[in-house]
């Protein structure tokens, strides 16, 4: 088969190094394991289900579903089918759930079976085809039907969509961003070199699988290496200490790193087997950095990345990793620091980093001027302050975007004024993040009533309470006569974060 015709489904290259023998790629607790050599078949099952409801190449499968062995596998025979994968947070309520499916109208969703009378009214009001349930014990109505003979690999051509991701925008609309099967592959590949992967790792993923984080970075690399997987249903301190001596990787967002170390069982010991610490999606703080260390001898390595662009920059594996920098750009991804004309800073100089490589995304789901709007000269925006000294590290001193990253989890302010802004008795309102021990930033919400004597925080919460995701909704709600403004008229968030930054203390 000549290079152009050859199938470039992501799929295809795990298949091709899944091992033949006894080996487990998932063990979650209570469950039956799943073995790399039924793996195969098991997928091409679930594909002939999705095939069966009318999923076809290049159609959009949305998915609202716990974590699970079966819902790891259910990305696979998405893949394995040629469809476009859309993960959804589990914490999104039945209204952000409409957003997506009008927006990105799937042929089939996919969620759980307590919600699936809410959701499935919802997705009949989108026009979505069918509803399926999937449950990680019995399996949800994914599992019904009978298996016939193995369909083949989806043929897919590099550039097309392997999965759309969403993330907000500072204009509080959420963007589907698109990511190709070279995208993901070209990420993976890179990935599991720079870590020096080995066949007999085991990855302990305490990590959600509807982000880049935990569905592609952790379970890509492992896919690669043929690996074993302890697949928790979330981060557990518990969970996580009695299954690290027989682990040797761990991913996870800082707030896992601050748990871990808060409990007296963290110790050098616990952490024998293990190789290899990873953090990422949110600033690791050089001090969790200096304690880790101290507690159990091992340096954690951070590295940085975002969905439209999957890993960008890390810390090396062999050589120096230092507390407060994201490493050196990935290889294969170029990077450049500019100022607002998009002209290069020299060394040391913080600006705006701009990025282009194999990893970067094909654009916003049907936003074309969005995405235009992104870019600059064929290189994507990031929106992050960087600094990059002289031997081409990069550290992130800020973000230009208005977005608050609670607990590894992006929250866009504008979002969450919007709600609260159309409620009665609210003039106007600003949505900020303040230093919080547990999730790095607390979402707090700086409200100007209406009238200054009438103040209720309690119901501006409960009129949240359906609207948001629980981790969107506001920690704390401060009452204020009027929001500090400058010359432009534009709040100056800045002052509200210096004047309450001890609010979470
Ligand atoms: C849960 N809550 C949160 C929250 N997670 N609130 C703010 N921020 C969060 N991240 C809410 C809960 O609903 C609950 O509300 C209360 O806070 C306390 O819950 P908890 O029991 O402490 O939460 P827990 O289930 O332990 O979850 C915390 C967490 C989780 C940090 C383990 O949020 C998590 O797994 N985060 C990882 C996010 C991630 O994967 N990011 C990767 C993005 S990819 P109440 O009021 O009901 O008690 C990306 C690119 C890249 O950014 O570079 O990787
Ligand atoms: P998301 O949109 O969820 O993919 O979030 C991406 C954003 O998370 C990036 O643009 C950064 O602002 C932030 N981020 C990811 N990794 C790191 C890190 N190691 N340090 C600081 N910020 C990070």
């Amino acid at each position: 088969m000549s290079a152009d015709t050859a199938n470039q489904n992501l799929y295809e290259i795990f298949r091709r190094r899944m091992p033949s023998d006894d080996r487990v790629f998932l063990d979650a607790p209570g469950q039956k394991p799943v073995y790399y050599r039924e793996l195969d078949g098991m997928v091409a099952r679930l594909q002939q289900r999705l095939e069966a409801l009318g999923v076809r190449p290049g159609e959009r499968v949305v998915a609202q579903v716990a974590k699970s062995p079966t819902a790891v596998l259910l990305y696979l025979a998405c893949l394995r089918s040629g469809a476009i994968y859309i993960p959804l947070n589990t914490a999104y309520t039945a209204a952000e759930v409409e957003y997506f499916l009008s927006d990105s109208r799937p042929v089939l969703l996919v969620c759980q079976p307590r919600d699936e009378a809410q959701l499935g009214a919802v997705a009949t009001g989108c026009g979505v085809a069918a509803v399926a349930t999937l449950d990680g014990e019995s399996g949800g109505s994914l599992g019904d039907g009978e298996a016939g003979a193995s369909p083949p690999v989806a043929h897919r051509g590099a550039e097309q969509l392997a999965a759309i991701l969403y993330t907000s925008g500072t204009t509080g609309r959420a963007k589907g961003a698109m990511l190709s099967h070279a995208n993901l592959a070209s990420n993976a590949l890179v990935l599991y070199d720079y870590w020096q992967w080995r066949t007999d790792d085991v990855l302990l993923h305490a990590l959600p699988i509807f982000h880049v984080h935990g569905l592609f970075v952790a379970l890509h690399c492992a896919l690669l290496g043929g690996s074993r997987v302890h697949l928790l249903p979330r981060f557990d301190v518990g969970q996580v200490l009695s299954l690290l001596p027989e682990s040797s990787v761990m991913m996870g967002v800082p707030t896992f790193y601050t748990r871990l170390l808060e409990n007296p069982d963290l110790n050098a010991d616990a952490c024998r087997n293990m190789r290899l610490f990873i953090s990422g999606s949110a600033p690791l703080l050089p001090e969790t950095h200096v304690q880790f260390t101290e507690r159990t001898g091992h340096r954690i390595l951070e590295r940085y990345g975002m969905t439209e662009a999957g890993m960008i920059s890390s810390n090396p594996y062999d050589g120096e990793r230092i507390a407060g920098t994201v490493g050196f750009p990935l290889p294969g991804v170029e990077a450049r620091v500019v100022d607002g004309h998009g002209d290069p800073l020299p060394v040391g100089e913080a600006g705006i980093l701009e990025i282009r490589g194999p990893n970067v995304f094909r654009g916003y789901w049907e936003m074309p001027e969005k995405t235009a709007a992104e870019f600059r000269d064929g290189w994507f925006i990031t929106g992050d302050v960087v600094s990059r000294d002289a031997e081409g590290r990069l550290s992130i001193v800020g973000r230009e975007k208005d977005l608050i990253i609670s607990g590894g989890f992006n929250v866009y302010p504008r979002e969450i004024e919007m709600e609260i802004d159309a409620l009665e008795g609210v003039r106007e309102s600003a949505v900020i993040g303040l230093p919080h021990a547990d999730f790095g930033e607390g979402v707090t919400a700086v409200v100007v009533p209406e009238n200054p004597a009438v103040t209720d925080a309690e119901g501006i919460l409960a009129a949240l309470g359906d609207r948001l995701a629980r981790f969107k909704q506001p920690k704390r709600i401060v009452f204020v006569d009027s929001l500090p403004r400058n010359s432009m008229g534009k709040v100056q968030k800045n002052v509200l974060r210096e004047r309450y930054r001890e609010l979470f203390a």
